[in-house]
C-alpha cells in the first residue's frame, strides 16, 4: 500500500489566537474534511494544509491539537495578504462564485492571481519536503489546482509518483468558465496532473468541453467513461469519483441512546407537526434565501400547513470576513423575521433559526428527529448533508427534497424528490407533496437511498480514486525505471 499524503488548502481543525500565547483549537466544518479524515485516520499518511491562522504558526498548540490524529500533520503558513488574495481573494471570489455558475459575484481582480500561484508554490514546496518516490500525493480542491504546475516547474517530479488531484466542488460549463481571465493557464496547470476526479458525470463533460474548446493541442480520447486526455507527450485520466460519507459512523451514532434522547426532546418541543431541516454553512452557493421563499409560499397557498410543519435552518458561520457573506446573512435574518412576523401564533413559530454550528451529537438528532430534508444548493459539487440525513434515518423513514444541481441529485434522483431551487412554487409545490406523501412510499423510497449511500460510501470513493491513481503509480514508477 502506497503512504497517502493529502493535501489540502484547510487542515481538518483551526487554530485561533485567543491572546498573547493563548489559542484555541476547533475542528473545522466542511465536506471535504468530514470525508477526508475518516480515512487518514483509518489508513494513516500524512495531512499538509493550512491551520486557517495567518502569520507564523505556534508549535505547541498545532503539536496538542495533532498528538492524537492518527497521521501526520504538516502545516503550510500564510500571511496576512496570501490570506486575503489567495484564499478570500482568488479561491473565493473568483473560483467558488465561477465554478458554481454565480459569474456575477466575481471580482477578477489581477493581484488575486499572483497570489493564488504564490501560495500553489508554497504547497509545492512542502510536498517536496514530506513526500519519498512511491508515495501516493492526492491534492484536493480548487485551491490548489496550480500545485502539480509549480512542482512540476521545480523539476523535482521525476522523483514523485503520479500526481493527483480531486475537485469537490462543480467545474462549470464552457459559458461560464470561458469568462475566466486565467483559462488557458489553469487548465494547463491542472492538466500536469496525471489524474483528475469529479465528483459527477456533469462536471467531467464540462471539463472536458472547456478542455476542447481552450486547448486545441490537447487530444481528448473517450471510451465509454474512461477519458484520457494527450497532452505534451502525456496521458492525464480524467473521471467521475462520486463522494460518499462515513457511512458506519453516521448510522451508528444516530443508533446510540444520546442521539435518541436528543431527538425524542426534539420532536416533543413541536407536538402535531412535521420538521422540516436545512442546514448548510453560510454560503450563498446554498440556496438558502430561496428555501425560505418557497416556505413562505407554501404556508402562503396551503392553509392547512400552518401549525402543522416547522423549518427548522441550521446555518453555521463560514467565510464571515467576505463582505458578501455578511451581506447575504442579513438577507437570511430578514426573511426569518419576515415569515415568522407574518405567520406565528401565541403556539406556533414556522422557521427555528440557529446562527451557530451544532456540535455532531446534536446535529445527528436534527437528522434523526426531522421528517423532511429541505437542500436546496443553486449548485453543489455533491451534498453530503443529503446523504448524511439518509443515514441518519434508522426507522427507514423520511422524505429527501433535494435540488436537481446538487452532485448528490445524480445518485439519489430517482427516490429524493428533486426540485429547481430557481422556482419558489414548484418547492413550495413540493414541500406539500412531501408533507402529505404516504408512509410506505416514505418508506420505499428512503429504502433505496440508504441501500445506496451506504454501498457507495466514503471508503468505496477512496478505494475507487485510489485504485484508478495506482494503475497510474505502476506505470509512472515502471516508465521511469526504463
Ligand atoms: C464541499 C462541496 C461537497 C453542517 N452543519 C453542521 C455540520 N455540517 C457538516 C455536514 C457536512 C459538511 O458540514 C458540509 O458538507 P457539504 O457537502 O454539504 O458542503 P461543503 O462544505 O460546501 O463541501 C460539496 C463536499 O465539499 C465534499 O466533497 O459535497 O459540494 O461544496 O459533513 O454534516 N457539522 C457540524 N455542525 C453543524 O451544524 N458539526
Amino acid at each position: 500500500m502506497h503512504r497517502l499524503i493529502i493535501v489540502s488548502n484547510r487542515l481538518p481543525f483551526a487554530l485561533d489566537s485567543a491572546g498573547e500565547d493563548l489559542w484555541t483549537v476547533t475542528p473545522a466544518v466542511g465536506g471535504l474534511v468530514s470525508a477526508v479524515e475518516p480515512v487518514l485516520r483509518e489508513r494513516g499518511g500524512t495531512w499538509i494544509g493550512w491551520p486557517g491562522t495567518a502569520g507564523e504558526i505556534p508549535n505547541e498548540p498545532l503539536a496538542k491539537a495533532t498528538r492524537d490524529a492518527g497521521y501526520n500533520v504538516v502545516p503550510v503558513a500564510l500571511s496576512e495578504t496570501e490570506r486575503d488574495e489567495f484564499y478570500y481573494g482568488y479561491s473565493n471570489e473568483v473560483i467558488w462564485p465561477l465554478f458554481h455558475d454565480l459569474q456575477n459575484f466575481c471580482n477578477f481582480d489581477p493581484a488575486y492571481w499572483q497570489a493564488y500561484k504564490q501560495v500553489n508554490e508554497r504547497y509545492a514546496d512542502a510536498i517536496i519536503r514530506n513526500a519519498r518516490p512511491g508515495d501516493f500525493i492526492w491534492v484536493h480542491d480548487y485551491h490548489l489546482m496550480y500545485v502539480a504546475q509549480a512542482l512540476r516547474e521545480r523539476s523535482t517530479s521525476e522523483n514523485l509518483s503520479a500526481l493527483t488531484f480531486f475537485l469537490h466542488i462543480p467545474f462549470p460549463p464552457y459559458d461560464i468558465f470561458s469568462k475566466l481571465p486565467q483559462q488557458r493557464r489553469l487548465l494547463r496547470a491542472l492538466l500536469q496532473f496525471d489524474l483528475l476526479g469529479f465528483q459527477t458525470r456533469r462536471d467531467v463533460r464540462n471539463f472536458l468541453q472547456c478542455v476542447r474548446r481552450v486547448m486545441p493541442d490537447t487530444k481528448v480520447v473517450s471510451r465509454g467513461e474512461t477519458h484520457v486526455i494527450r497532452f505534451e507527450k502525456r496521458k492525464i485520466r480524467v473521471g467521475h469519483f462520486p463522494i460518499g460519507i462515513d457511512f458506519d459512523s453516521f448510522e451508528n451514532e444516530a443508533k446510540s441512546e444520546a442521539v435518541a434522547q436528543r431527538s425524542q426532546k426534539l420532536r416533543a418541543s413541536f407536538p402535531d407537526c412535521q420538521l422540516i431541516l436545512g442546514s448548510d454553512r453560510l454560503d450563498y452557493s446554498k440556496g438558502i434565501p430561496e428555501r425560505l421563499r418557497a416556505f413562505r409560499d407554501a404556508l402562503e397557498r396551503y392553509p392547512e400547513l400552518r401549525g402543522r410543519v416547522v423549518l427548522i435552518q441550521i446555518v453555521v458561520p463560514s467565510r464571515v470576513e467576505i463582505p458578501r457573506y455578511n451581506e447575504f446573512k442579513n438577507r437570511i435574518d430578514r426573511l426569518v423575521g419576515d415569515i415568522n412576523g407574518r405567520f406565528s401564533t401565541s403556539t406556533w413559530i414556522p422557521v427555528q433559526y440557529h446562527f451557530r454550528g451544532l456540535d455532531r451529537e446534536d446535529l445527528l438528532a436534527h437528522f434523526r428527529a426531522c421528517d423532511i430534508a429541505f437542500i436546496t444548493p443553486l449548485k453543489d459539487g455533491m451534498n453530503l448533508v443529503a446523504k448524511e440525513y439518509c443515514a441518519c434515518r434508522i426507522d427507514q423513514d423520511g422524505t429527501l427534497i433535494l435540488s436537481q444541481f446538487a452532485g448528490a441529485a445524480e445518485q439519489l434522483k430517482p427516490d429524493a424528490l428533486l426540485v429547481n431551487p430557481y422556482d419558489v412554487e414548484q418547492m413550495a409545490d413540493t414541500i406539500v407533496k412531501a408533507f402529505r406523501m404516504n408512509p410506505a412510499e416514505r418508506t420505499a423510497r428512503m429504502k433505496r437511498m440508504l441501500r445506496m449511500v451506504r454501498k457507495e460510501n466514503v471508503f468505496w470513493w477512496v478505494d475507487s480514486f485510489l485504485a484508478a491513481g495506482s494503475q497510474l503509480t505502476r506505470k509512472v514508477t515502471r516508465s521511469r525505471r526504463n
